[in-house]
C-alpha cells in the first residue's frame, strides 16, 4: 500500500524503579515493557538506549529510563488506555503517586500535536524539565519540535544541561 497514509507517531516514556519477580531488575523490566508495546495496532519503529537516572521525587531508588518511538492508528485517549493496561500487566499500583513502581508509562509526544482533556495532556507537561526524558528523546527523535514552543528536542536538551547565569539579586542576599 504505497500511496496509505503514514500512521500517527508516538514518543512513549519509560521509566522503572521496582524490581519485577519474573522480569528481574528495572532495566530488564523496560526491555519486557518494550516487547509488550509492539502489538497488532503498536508497530515499534525505535527505541533509545535504556539510561540509569537518580529519582526526582520523594523515591529513593534509582530508576532505568528509556523512550520508545511507535506508529499507530489509535488516538490518544486509546493509547493511554492500553499503556496503562501494559501497566497493570506489569503490576503497577495506582492511587500512589510517585511511588516506587514497577512500570510507568508515559505519553510524551504525538504527531498530531497536542491534546488536552481531563485524563490527558500531550506533550507531556513535565518534558522540558526532565534530563531522564530529554536524554533519551534526544537519541531518537532530535528535530522533533514541542509543539506549544516551537523548540526542537535537541534544543530543550541543551537548554536544560546548560549552566543557569547567577541572579545577581538573589545571590546577594
Ligand atoms: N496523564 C495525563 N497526561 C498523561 C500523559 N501524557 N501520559 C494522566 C500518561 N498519563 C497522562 O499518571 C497519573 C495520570 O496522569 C494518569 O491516570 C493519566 O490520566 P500515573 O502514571 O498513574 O501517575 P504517576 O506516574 O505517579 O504520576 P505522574 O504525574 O505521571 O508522575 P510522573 O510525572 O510520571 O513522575 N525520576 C526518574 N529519574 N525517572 C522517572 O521515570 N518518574 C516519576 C513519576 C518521578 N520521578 C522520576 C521518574
Ligand atoms: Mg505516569
Amino acid at each position: 500500500m504505497s500511496n496509505a497514509r503514514p500512521l500517527p507517531l508516538y514518543a512513549i516514556g519509560l521509566g522503572s524503579n521496582r524490581r519485577h519477580a519474573r522480569h528481574g531488575d528495572p532495566r530488564a523490566v523496560l526491555l519486557a515493557a518494550l516487547a509488550a508495546l509492539e502489538s497488532d495496532d503498536i508497530e515499534a519503529v525505535d527505541a533509545s538506549p535504556i539510561i540509569a537516572s537518580d529519582p526526582i521525587g520523594p523515591s529513593r531508588r534509582r530508576y532505568a529510563n528509556a523512550v520508545a518511538l511507535v506508529a499507530s492508528e489509535l488516538s490518544p485517549p486509546e493509547m493511554l488506555e492500553r499503556l496503562q493496561e501494559i501497566e497493570a500487566s506489569f503490576g503497577r499500583r495506582t492511587g500512589q503517586r510517585w511511588s516506587a513502581r514497577t512500570l510507568d508509562l508515559d505519553i510524551l509526544l504525538w504527531s498530531g500535536g497536542a491534546w488536552s482533556d481531563s485524563a490527558l495532556t500531550i506533550p507531556h507537561p513535565a518534558i522540558a524539565e526532565r534530563a531522564f526524558v530529554l536524554g533519551p528523546l534526544r537519541a531518537i527523535v532530535p528535530a522533533w519540535q514541542h509543539p506549544l514552543t516551537g523548540r526542537s528536542i535537541r534544543q530543550l536538551a541543551a537548554r536544560l544541561t546548560r549552566p543557569k547565569p547567577v541572579d545577581r539579586k538573589a545571590s546577594a542576599h
